[in-house]
């Protein structure tokens, strides 16, 4: 699915993806913040995998508000504060470091650098959550810095919609054939497949059960995207700089 020399660059989904930080993290976040505002709401996980079809967890709140028969509009300044205090309780479990990277990302990674492909983040997460995630988990690894970070925030339609990954080739200067993708959920497999991507699924907590007929391949650990990886020759990293891109990189000859 992945093919060194023809894909540059692999773009990985975060929650679900990297980590499993949706039951770890987000879900725990969500509730200890509406303990903190008083709301009297409590998610379980069967109430989490429902809510999840909605992509980015002010969307959600907003969401699981109407479905209560709320006024979303009216509850909305209170929404956006729980949904900071959420991700604040998310920077504070990824902390403690409980939450690792899945099994096989790390080796999946550096088997990208040996065989010349950069790696890359598209995610609906906020910035924050995939800078606690970089710091805490992801860092101590010592692995090479993704090529191109796009988050929640970077974009004005989340995933299904493709804007994340298309913002993400643009940055990289990549066309689609260039470029693959790796999910955990059908939002975001939708994403990258409307952007051009192939898609391989990495089968998560939450998503395990979602149609994935559009995925080139579907696994249920990353390790078992090496081996075509492990076949290919070594060749010298090409990741260079992009001058006006902030921490991203554009991928050149
Ligand atoms: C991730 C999400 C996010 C997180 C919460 O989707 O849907 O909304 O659940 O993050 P994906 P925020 O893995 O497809 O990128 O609260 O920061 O939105
Ligand atoms: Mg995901």
């Amino acid at each position: 699915m992945i093919i060194p020399g023809r894909h540059r660059c692999v773009l990985f989904d975060v929650d679900g993806t990297i980590a499993e930080t949706e039951g770890r993290a987000h879900l725990p976040a969500f509730n200890r913040a509406f303990d903190d505002a008083g709301l009297g709401w409590r998610w379980s996980a069967e109430d989490y995998r429902q809510l999840l079809k909605t992509t980015g967890g002010f969307e959600r709140l907003l969401r699981f508000a109407a479905q209560r028969g709320e006024d979303p509009e009216a509850l909305r300044d209170t929404l956006r504060q729980v949904h900071h205090a959420k991700n604040r309780h998310f920077a504070q479990i990824m902390r403690s470091g409980e939450v690792p990277a899945r099994a096989g990302f790390r080796s999946l990674v550096m088997a990208l650098a040996l065989n010349n492909t950069a790696w890359g983040v598209v995610t609906t997460t906020s910035r924050a959550n995939w800078d606690a995630l970089w710091h805490h988990s992801l860092a101590p690894l010592v692995i090479p810095e993704p090529a191109v970070i796009v988050c929640g925030e970077d974009v004005s339609a989340k995933k299904p919609d493709p804007e994340a990954y298309e913002l993400a080739l643009t940055r990289l200067g990549l066309a689609a054939s260039q470029a693959c993708a790796i999910e955990d959920s059908r939002n975001g497999l939708l994403a990258a497949r409307l952007a051009g991507m192939p898609v391989a699924i990495v089968k998560s907590e939450f998503f395990a059960d979602e149609r994935f007929d559009e995925a080139t391949v579907v696994v249920d650990e990353l390790s078992e995207l090496l081996p075509n990886l492990e076949a290919s020759r070594w060749t010298r990293s090409v990741v260079r700089p992009r001058r006006h891109a902030g921490t991203d990189h554009s991928l050149t000859d």
